[in-house]
């Protein structure tokens, strides 16, 4: 018997419209007695009155029959005029028929109790709805449609043949070599060792498809960095004078372009200073330079000083000549800009972006984005390895080892999460989702 839920889906305030949801055994008859001229068939949206007791809206209605929902259960929808006022009178109507106010992602976690999703499906749902782009979009929807899923069922399902088969060799040692060869085992292990260090290796263009990307601008002082960062964010963030050691804190601002979020962070020019203020921002320039993923090295006139040689040919670095409205730029294979004419300051986008593009963003693959997801293949990976350099000494104890990563990898759908973890999933999630 699942008890009868109900939440409002859509967000609390005013709009056009307001979706109150019910799921469970009942509600079809909940929604029957609240809206008269009820949908004939499964999934067909029909117009008509509801009555909320205190008030009745115009609405729409439709429903889903179990176990053809997203929950697997009986559910209805109702679709009401938008507003504070009628989104709460239809729920108190739908608790006074019986219903229970819905969980954070209750809907959700019944869909994935039903088996109709696993827990990486669910957590493609989630960044679709936190996705700040569209690549973090596309990524949550690999995830919610089973590109991840895909994968680790296809390693789990080979490491289950592995310890079969070495469940057998070992109950009949006198034949041992019959069933599997050592040369076959760590052919396995290695593919299944490779699979996952792939897939962390994406965490990297994961975080920068979610979170964005960390692009540091730096360079000495009053070469215009805090200028750049008000161009290239288009308003006037950071404080810009012609006083050297203007900026002495690190300071961020992001900025879509196209897919991807700049996180843009402006930094204090290196210089010797005694100023104790300027020299802790100097020593977080350099930090910022370590974290970033793009490094702007902002020089204006002149060669670009000595201290930033070993910045300029770093591989992440792109150089930028600054304040070309008013100085000749020295070298022609460096991007000229100007931060008070905003000349060239679109390209210098588009080279940043360009940049990430190549490497990182354009992936038809799926990429983990995801925290609980890094700790499991890296658990998985390491038990893996282990049993890799066992197997050189004998087949005896690795089961345990293979075991420990096959479990590691279930965790990431859920075939093997604890209650715990399942519980802290559906935490995070809305009321109504
Ligand atoms: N002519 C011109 N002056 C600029 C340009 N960018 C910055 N400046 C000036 O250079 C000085 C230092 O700029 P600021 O952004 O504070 O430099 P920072 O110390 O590198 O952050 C200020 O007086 C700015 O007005 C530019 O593109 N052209
Ligand atoms: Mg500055």
């Amino acid at each position: 018997m699942n008890e009868k839920i109900t939440a409002i889906s859509t967000p609390i305030g005013r709009g056009a419209i307001s979706i109150v949801r019910m799921s469970g055994d009942g509600v079809i008859e909940v929604a029957k007695e609240m809206f008269a001229r009820f949908p004939a068939q499964p999934g067909l949206l029909q117009l008509g009155k509801l009555d909320a007791g205190e008030f009745c809206d115009q609405a729409m209605c439709v429903y889903f029959k179990a176990p053809k929902s997203y929950t697997g259960e009986d559910m209805v929808e109702f679709q009401l005029h938008g507003g504070y006022a009628i989104a709460n009178g239809v729920l108190k109507a739908c608790i006074q028929k019986g219903c229970r106010l819905a969980e954070n992602g209750e809907f959700t976690k019944r869909a994935y109790l039903n088996g109709k999703i696993n827990l990486s499906n669910v957590e493609g749902i989630m960044d679709m709805i936190d996705a700040e782009n569209v690549a973090a979009v596309e990524n949550g929807y690999k995830m919610l449609s089973g590109k991840l899923d895909g994968k680790i069922n296809l390693l789990q399902d080979k490491l289950t043949d592995l310890l079969a088969q070495i469940e057998v060799a070992l109950d009949y040692p006198e034949e041992d070599l019959e069933f599997i060869t050592k040369d076959q085992v760590q052919d396995v292990l290695r593919f299944a060792i490779d699979e996952t260090q792939k897939l962390l290796d994406s965490a990297t263009k994961g975080r920068i498809i979610k979170n964005g990307v960390d692009i540091a601008i730096v360079g000495k002082t009053n070469v215009g960095k805090s200028s750049l960062l008000n161009a290239l964010v288009g308003f006037d963030r950071a404080i810009v004078t012609n006083i050297e050691g203007t900026t002495r804190d690190t300071l961020s601002e992001s900025y879509i372009y196209k897919d991807v979020k700049f996180n843009f962070i402006d930094t204090a020019g290196l210089r010797q200073t005694d100023d104790v203020v300027e020299s802790i921002g100097i020593e977080r320039s350099l930090q910022a330079v370590e974290k970033a993923d793009i490094v702007l090295l902002v020089f204006d006139g002149g060669n670009i000083p000595e201290e930033y040689k070993e910045i300029k040919s770093n591989p992440k670095t792109i150089c930028v000549f600054n304040k070309a409205d008013v100085m000749t730029n020295p070298d022609k294979d460096v991007l000229s800009v100007s931060a008070k004419t905003g000349e060239n300051v679109e390209q210098l986008k588009a080279c940043v972006y360009d940049k990430i593009r190549q490497d990182n963003v354009s992936s038809t693959d799926v990429v983990i984005t995801n925290a609980r997801h890094i700790d499991c293949l890296q658990r998985a990976n390491d038990s893996l390895k282990t049993a890799l350099q066992n197997s050189e000494i004998t087949l005896d104890c690795i089961a345990l080892e293979i075991k420990e990563g096959w479990q590691a990898l279930g965790e990431i759908t859920g075939t093997t999460a604890s209650e715990d973890v399942v519980t802290r999933i559906f935490e995070k999630f809305c009321v109504g989702k």
